[in-house]
């Protein structure tokens, strides 16, 4: 097969981007065609101000990328979309109701309450997998069946199959992140008998597709915006779950490596042929989603970069000049901290000023905070390592995988400190890279059902292997774990 080319929209919780690829059995070449922030609105609801993502904003700035890849390239194959997982829109007779809820809204709770006073947390883990996170799609669906909104619907869309629908006018869902609702069975299915027992309407569900299946072509009344040649691309369904899309891209052995998926947050785990549902595993709240090729995406969510970006904004906000960059460099020649904290503390989730909290954490056990926000930044750095590491730990323990190196995929695999302390603290080689991991799973997917290259996740991931840049880290002060 030829060199052909596709396009991958990754909408990550802090950016976004539209890539631009070209890709051929020995080629992998990646363009960036747009970037841009992701910037979440509260909006006054009557009684309170709840947190919205800017989806219109959103896709406004995808079709701005899109448009320019257009201009670039107007025979290319496909284009797919990902983003994060477990929020949506929802429809009536194609219209979308309001801009999603973001996961970082409060208004979770009470879904929580409502869920397990009728089924009872340990059986929503051996139906639907998941990890406990408050914000988990049906928790939240419990919340619009409370509101009355979800009566008002007839279509619940993940925030990619939203996107889908307005790039073609196609009605589905795809399952990676589907698996995110907490309402899919082992095998895939949507779960009808949960559904019913949580009382939801059956009917908003739309049909599930897997990775890899042509979704349709790009709507006649955007085609004056997108100048694409003949037909233009068909849209493909990918890993549409950004993490799922990611995993695609570790160019890692899977029998003998855990992966960190460091963006917003820290995706912790392995890759397993199929799920793990023990009370172990539940009790250290690790997940199974379904990643692609009907594998199984084995991990624990750790809070992640977050930590460290909302924590610069607080600061630019008090007004300090400073920067992550500046703040890292300064951090990295600081004495290691002898107290961490944990990262997954669930006071860390909604926004707002996270160095007082961190502080609140550290004043509650009788231990003072770093004054300075560099000595904080080295604080989060650490200890967010040491949660990687337990976690790898934890992954290799649960599952039985005999865990011999870690690869640190996302953003994080630029920031070296993060990653030698990972290896420090986990006693493993850690291989960093590549960035774009997400934006390259979601190319690799297009690109084999384009037919332009074969093979399973293992001839992907090789590919990437030859082509991506990774830098090794090995443990040098090896601390202890566990
Ligand atoms: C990462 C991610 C995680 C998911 C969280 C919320 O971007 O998709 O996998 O747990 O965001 O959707």
């Amino acid at each position: 097969s030829g060199v052909g080319s596709v396009a991958a929209v990754d909408l990550g919780a802090t950016s976004g981007r539209v890539i631009h690829a070209r890709v051929a059995p020995d080629t992998l070449e990646l363009t960036e065609a747009a970037r841009f922030q992701n910037t979440p609105v509260r909006v006054w609801e009557g009684d309170r101000a709840a947190l919205h993502w800017n989806l219109t904003g959103l896709y406004t700035n995808v079709l701005d990328g899109l448009a320019s890849v257009a201009r670039a390239d107007p025979a290319l194959a496909s284009i797919g979309v990902d983003a994060w997982a477990v929020d949506y829109g929802l429809l009536r007779d194609g219209r979308l109701l309001g801009e999603p809820y973001h996961y970082r809204d409060e208004r979770t709770a009470d879904g929580v309450a409502t869920v397990h006073a009728s089924v009872e947390p340990g059986e929503l883990y051996r139906e639907g997998g998941l990890q406990f996170l408050p914000f988990n799609s049906l928790y939240q669906l419990a919340v619009d069946a409370a509101g009355g909104s979800l009566q008002c619907a007839d279509r619940f869309l993940l925030v990619p199959d939203l996107l889908t629908f307005w790039l073609t006018g196609a009605v589905q869902a795809e399952r990676t992140n589907a698996s995110t609702t907490g309402l899919l069975t082992a095998d895939g299915a949507w779960n009808d008998a949960l559904i019913a027992r949580l009382a939801l309407p059956r009917s908003v569900f739309p049909p599930l597709v897997d990775a890899g299946t042509p979704v349709g072509r790009l709507l006649p009344s955007l085609r004056g915006d997108l100048p694409f040649g003949g037909n233009g691309p068909v849209v493909t369904a990918v890993g549409s779950h950004d993490t799922a899309s990611a995993v695609v891209a570790v160019p890692m052995d899977a029998s003998r490596a855990a992966y960190i998926s460091c963006g917003t947050w820290g995706l912790v785990g392995v890759e397993l042929p199929r799920r793990v549902v023990s009370e172990e595993g539940r009790a250290a709240n690790f997940t199974n989603e379904g990643g692609v090729d009907g594998r199984i995406r084995y991990l624990h969510n750790v809070m992640g970069l977050w930590l460290l970006s909302e924590s610069v904004r607080e600061w630019q906000r008090r007004g300090l000049r400073v920067t992550l960059e500046s703040l890292l460099a300064e951090a990295a020649e600081l004495p290691r901290p002898s107290d961490l904290f944990d990262p997954d503390d669930p006071r860390f989730l909604a926004p707002g000023d996270l160095p007082s909290r961190i502080a609140e954490w550290f004043a509650e056990r009788g231990l003072a905070a770093p004054a300075s926000p560099a000595g904080m930044v080295r604080v989060i750095v650490e200890s967010l390592a040491a949660a990687f590491a337990d976690s790898v730990h934890r992954a290799a323990a649960l599952t039985g995988v005999a865990v011999e190196v870690v690869h640190l995929v996302g953003g994080g695999a630029r920031n070296a400190l993060l990653c030698q302390a990972t290896a420090d603290r986990s006693g493993l080689p850690v291989l960093a890279g590549p960035v774009e991991a997400t934006a390259i799973g979601n190319v690799l997917v297009q690109a084999r059902a384009a037919g332009l290259l074969g093979g399973d996740l293992e001839t992907l991931r090789a590919l990437v292997a030859r082509t991506a840049q990774i830098t090794r880290y090995d443990p040098v002060r090896i601390l202890a774990h566990g």
